[in-house]
C-alpha cells in the first residue's frame, strides 16, 4: 500500500457512509487499469451497454464483471491494495471480491447518474459492502460522484430508478428492477437542494479514490467540461456480515444464475472462484 488507512478515515466512513482517500494507488495501478479498460472497450462483455448517447455523439459506457476475462483487472483485484483498503475501512476480518464496473464518459458528456443506493439492487445483503470508486482521469468536484452523508443508516426503502431504462440501443436481456411494491417513498429530488442534504463530492486525481457503503445514496457525476473525459473503474467488496439474497423486485446486475451455477443460494456467504476471498485480517 502507498500508505495505511488512518483511524480518522475509518471513522469518517462509518459516520458518513463515504470517505475520500488521497494518494492510495500509485501510477502503476492506474496505468494497469487504463490498459485493462482499453481492452474492455475493444472487447466488451455481453453485459456492456451505453447508458447515454446524446445528439452530439457523446456517450456514457458501462460494463461489469469484466475481471473474469481481463488479466489487468484480475491482477488489480488479487494484488493491489484495494482489498486491504476495503477490509480496513469496513473493519472486517475477511474481504471477498464481488465485481468490477466501469463508467466511461466521452469528452463533454452531460450524463448524470440517477441518485440511488447500490445494495438494494444487488444479489447480496448486509452492512459490510463497499465500492472503491477510482477516477483514471482528474475530475473536478462538480463532475465527480456525489453522496448524501448518513444515508447508509437510513431505514427507508426508496423507489429506486430502473437502470435498465438507460439503453438507447435497445440492448436485449438487460437486467430490470421494480422497487415500487416494496418502497415506502420516492427518491427525493436531491439536485433541487443539494445543500439541504449535505451533499459531499471531491475533486480527485488518479491515485485518489472514494470508498462508499453499498447503502449510501449517491449520484450525479458527469456534466463534464467540453474537453474533459471521465474514465472510472469501480470495484465492489464484501465484508463480514454479507449474505446472498435473490430479490423479487429484480436485481441489477443480477447474479442469480451465476451464483446458482456456483452452488450459492440465499443465506450463503459469497465465495467460490467467482467471489474470491482476497484479504484476511492478520490475527493478533
Ligand atoms: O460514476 C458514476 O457515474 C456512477 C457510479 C456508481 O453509481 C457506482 O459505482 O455505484
Amino acid at each position: 500500500m502507498n500508505r495505511a488507512v488512518t483511524a480518522g478515515e475509518i471513522a469518517s466512513y462509518h459516520r458518513d457512509g463515504v470517505v475520500v482517500l488521497r494518494d492510495v494507488f500509485d501510477a502503476e495501478w492506474i496505468e494497469l487499469l487504463a490498459a485493462g479498460l482499453d481492452a474492455q472497450i475493444t472487447s466488451p462483455t455481453a453485459r456492456a451497454r451505453v447508458w447515454d448517447r446524446d445528439g452530439a455523439g457523446r456517450t456514457m459506457f458501462w460494463d461489469s464483471q469484466a475481471w473474469l476475462g481481463i488479466e489487468q483487472y484480475r491482477r488489480f483485484v488479487m494484488q493491489s491494495p484495494a482489498a486491504e483498503i476495503a477490509g480496513q475501512i469496513m473493519r472486517s476480518a475477511q474481504v471477498n471480491f464481488f465485481f468490477d464496473a466501469v463508467f466511461v464518459r466521452s469528452p463533454g458528456s452531460q450524463f448524470s447518474t440517477p441518485w440511488h443506493q447500490d445494495e438494494p439492487y444487488w444479489s447480496i445483503t448486509g452492512y459490510d459492502s463497499c465500492t472503491i470508486w477510482m477516477p483514471l482521469d482528474p475530475v473536478t468536484s462538480d463532475s465527480a460522484l456525489a453522496f448524501v452523508p448518513g444515508s447508509h443508516v437510513a431505514s427507508s426503502a426508496w423507489n429506486h430508478y430502473n437502470f435498465g431504462k438507460l439503453n438507447p440501443d435497445d440492448h436485449v436481456d438487460v437486467d430490470q428492477v421494480d422497487f415500487s411494491p416494496i418502497a415506502d417513498q420516492d427518491v427525493p429530488d436531491i439536485d433541487a437542494d443539494p445543500a439541504a442534504f449535505g451533499v459531499l463530492s471531491w475533486a480527485m486525481e488518479p491515485g485518489d479514490c472514494v470508498v462508499f457503503n453499498g447503502r449510501t445514496m449517491h449520484g450525479g457525476s458527469g456534466k463534464l467540461r467540453p474537453d474533459a473525459e471521465l474514465r472510472v473503474f469501480t470495484s465492489k467488496w464484501l465484508g463480514d456480515d454479507v449474505r446472498v439474497i435473490f430479490r423479487e423486485c429484480g436485481m441489477d446486475p443480477d447474479h442469480t444464475a451465476v451464483m446458482r451455477a456456483h452452488g450459492l443460494g440465499p443465506g450463503d456467504r459469497p465465495g467460490t472462484e467467482l467471489y474470491p476471498l482476497v484479504w484476511e485480517r492478520a490475527r493478533t
